[in-house]
């Protein structure tokens, strides 16, 4: 039987998305969607400023959009995903935990809260039982799990590859981000054609404490951030969706450029449906990859790298990820999925 599901925040680009990755999916099925009070009331069609690259599902179209609260939701509805500003989040999504459903969110609203899971399946699944912790401290009958960054999901898979082989010691990544990452005023700000901005407001230190959280230990009852040290620099670019990174990682053991692409090719999905068969793909050619040609790796799932070579202490190397499919939507669907398959529903 299908897993009946709300998206909070459905009209945002984020939102879109998640509609696009729903439907169809095989174990869920879109009962609800809320959007901000201007939307409440509307069908989805008429509410939506639909971007994404595919049409508006015929029968999600004519569901009317509901007010973002527990009360507006129905008490069928078993999972909830949220795309909602982490402002209105903040606020909101303790109220659907208490209120009993299991929230998995793409919002940046607690998501370095120790009591709340931060988690990407192929990485660390296992923090998912944080909820356990959580459950006994706020009382919640609900629970609340977070999805990273985008331009961190970009980059922790790779990173977990080269820890596991090489232990990882520093990190330095400099970022080209797509305008999505900015929702709809990025892609409607034109004039970021033929310039590049060298500022992304609190992205730097998301990277830095996201990613030793995802790569941290977790003993049942907290999760120990990774000792490795972050260094992030933030800049946006004009393409329209993909954020490529540059990464240089030093580990405490001997790691070449051959045995670094090797560690992280050998790298497989799990059994999850939104879960690649190949989690990170490399590429053997110098300029791959890049935004417009292997943004969809994966159908949009999977993680590219290229352009490895060793430095005096580590590797360099470029990796991509879809900001809005693997960095957002899928990431907070693939999450549903671990909810689902570990008995959270
Ligand atoms: C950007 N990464 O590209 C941001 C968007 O914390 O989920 C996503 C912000 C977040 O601007």
């Amino acid at each position: 039987m299908s897993v009946r599901v709300g998206v909070l925040g459905a009209t945002g680009a984020v939102g879109q998305r998640l509609i696009q990755l729903l439907d169809p999916h095989p174990e869920f099925e879109i009962a609800a969607l809320t959007a901000s009070e201007s939307s409440a009331g509307k069908t989805y069609r008429e509410a939506a400023k639909w971007r994404v690259d595919a049409p508006i599902p015929t029968d999600v179209a004519e569901i009317e959009v509901g007010a973002t609260a527990p009360e507006a939701v129905p008490d069928d509805v078993d999972l909830i995903f949220s795309s909602l500003p982490s402002g209105v989040g903040e606020q909101v999504e303790p109220e659907f935990c208490e209120a009993g459903y299991v929230v998995s969110s793409n919002s940046s609203n607690g998501r370095m809260d120790e009591d709340v899971p931060l988690t990407i399946p192929e990485v660390n699944a296992d923090h998912v039982d944080l909820i356990e912790v959580q459950r006994d401290e706020r009382g919640w009958d609900g629970a609340l799990l977070k999805n990273p960054n985008c331009s961190t999901i970009t980059m922790v898979p790779a990173l977990e590859a080269l820890d596991r082989a090489f232990d990882l010691t520093d990190v330095r990544v400099s970022t080209l981000q797509a305008v999505s990452g900015a929702g709809y005023s990025g892609v409607s700000s034109m004039e970021i054609i033929d310039n590049a901005i060298p500022h992304i407001g609190g992205e730097e230190q998301k990277m830095e404490t996201e990613s030793r959280k995802l790569l941290g230990s977790f003993d049942g009852a907290e999760v120990r951030l990774h000792d490795m040290d972050v260094a992030a620099s933030c800049n946006r670019i004009p393409t329209l969706d993909g954020h490529l990174e540059n990464v240089w990682a030093d580990t405490a053991d001997d790691v070449t450029a051959e045995e670094a692409a090797e560690a992280m090719e050998a790298v497989s999905g799990i059994d999850l449906p939104s879960s690649p068969e190949q989690l990170i793909t490399v590429f053997e050619e110098p300029d791959r990859p890049q935004p417009r040609l292997d943004r969809n790796t994966e159908g949009g799932m999977g993680v590219a790298v290229g352009g490895f070579r060793e430095t005096t202490d580590g590797v360099q190397f470029n990796c991509l990820a879809h900001n809005t499919m693997r960095g957002a939507a899928g990431a907070s669907i693939l999450n549903g999925e671990l909810l689902d398959k570990r008995g959270y529903l």
